[in-house]
């Protein structure tokens, strides 16, 4: 039986999308020339959904298309097309705070579930690129600044509840995409679920020691109970090396169709998690041990510098811009408390950072576990077609992975977090997860 679309909905292809743009005028002109002209071609290699680049005589677009079913798996798993909304809602809720970082949005088209956007150009999924070892020097301090204002700008330190619970309401409906993460990254990887797949025979025994482990399980619980009722900032909900283009100096993050009010930690660890994986994948795609030594070196400054990036930018923005509900400016300042005031509020920072590096460092472990053991899989990995090679790179990586999750509230810091992955790298035998 066919999926049943609403009227007016129908998925484009490269032969149709040219005369729905052509309707558009401000599209129109900026391709330029006769549609008949347009160059089509059909670009998408994420999970979920149609991507278009259309090229014209005087310029170009990106077309984003939702389909009525999850592309990886095809019509035999329904999903809303309304995810379309949610990325374009969030994408501009976004560019109020961090313009230069997402990407402009030129259309919306509500009943085909269709974003037109600009085409980013020669910018690279940023994933493909750390798989060729290549370095961006601008991606921490773009990350630190968008996760640290998307995340501050939408949650109760900035927003008035009465302005934050109604965004809050129209995400909520965005609940078929965050069941994809409650179901696909908290709870099928431990348990024998009919979509999961692994490296086999390599890792049949950590995969089912994973599924035995009570108090990993325990902590991934905790994990996903914050993921379903912690609606503390709009998160961009799948921020992976996948959802960020790069060139050598700029870098937008793309793709927030997961958006949700949900734990800023779920953002920051994601991210985190999904850097950790290619550090460990890198020795599968080296033609030599140790060759490199100075990629793994670069990615793991990047992790610090990330994290304590963010936690200095997300304290800056909070005290100089308090005008959420949360922790409320008469208590914690001046006035009859006076210095002890302004000491309470450093204090409040420094426990609630801690409490969210704390859910981030869980986070990333969940992260990197559900993309060796889950359905959907990374190419940082995946790529790696000697099986054995990629099975020790996955094995380093889980076993970091199950030590963060059970360990986030004994982690120092984010440095205790790399030299851990550092110690695991130069491990050799084989690696265990305990
Ligand atoms: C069925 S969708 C699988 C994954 O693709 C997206 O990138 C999300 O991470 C989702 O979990
Ligand atoms: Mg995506």
């Amino acid at each position: 039986m066919p999926i049943e679309t609403p009227e007016g909905y129908r998925a484009l292809d490269e032969a149709s999308l040219p005369a729905f743009l052509a309707t558009l005028p401000e599209i129109r002109d900026r391709l330029g020339g006769a549609a008949t002209d347009w160059r089509v071609s059909e670009v998408g290699d994420g999970n979920l959904n149609l991507v278009f680049i259309v090229e014209g005589k005087a310029g170009d677009v990106c077309c984003k298309q939702a389909l009525p079913y999850v592309r990886l798996v095809g019509d035999s798993w329904p999903l809303p097309l309304e995810r379309a909304f949610f990325e374009y809602r969030a994408t501009t809720i976004q560019a109020r705070h961090v313009a230069g970082l997402v990407p402009e949005i030129l259309h919306y088209d509500p009943a085909l579930y269709l974003i037109v956007m600009e085409r980013l150009s020669p910018h690279i999924i940023m994933r493909r690129g750390m798989i060729d070892a290549v370095v961006y020097p601008a991606f921490v301090d773009h990350l630190v600044e968008y996760s640290a204002k998307s995340l501050y700008f939408t949650s109760d330190l900035a927003l008035p509840a009465a302005e934050k619970k109604p965004l809050m309401a129209t995400f909520a409906g965005n609940t078929a995409l965050c069941k994809i993460t409650e179901d696909l990254i908290f709870t099928d990887p431990y348990r024998i679920a009919p979509l999961n797949r692994w490296t086999s025979p390599e890792l049949d025994e950590v995969a089912a020691a994973i599924r035995s482990d009570g108090e990993l399980k325990r902590a991934v619980s905790v994990l996903k109970y914050k993921f379903l009722c912690h609606g503390e900032a709009l998160l961009h909900g799948d921020l992976h090396t996948g959802s960020i283009m790069v060139t050598q100096t700029d870098t937008r993050v793309i793709d927030p169709e997961f958006a949700f009010f949900g734990p800023m930690g779920f953002d920051v660890g994601k991210l985190i998690g999904n850097l950790l994986l290619s550090y460990f994948s890198q020795a599968g795609h080296e033609n030599a041990p140790g060759e490199r030594d100075d990629y793994r070196q670069w990615t793991l400054e990047t992790i610090e510098r990330f994290w304590n990036g963010f936690e200095r930018r997300f304290v800056e923005l909070w005290t100089q811009n308090r005008t959420g509900d949360a922790f409320p400016p008469d208590l914690f300042e001046a006035g009859e408390s006076g210095e002890a005031g302004l000491r309470a509020l450093g204090q409040a920072q420094h426990a609630f950072m801690r409490g969210l590096f704390e859910d981030a460092v869980g986070y990333a472990g969940t992260s990197m576990i559900r993309r060796i053991l889950g359905l959907a899989h990374n190419i940082d990995l995946e790529l790696i077609e000697d099986q054995g090679r990629r099975a020790d790179c996955e094995r380093r990586t889980l076993s970091l992975a199950v030590d963060l999750i059970k360990q986030a509230k004994q982690i120092p810091s984010i440095e205790a977090v790399t030299a851990k992955a550092e110690t695991l790298q130069a491990t050799t035998g084989t690696v265990s997860t305990g």
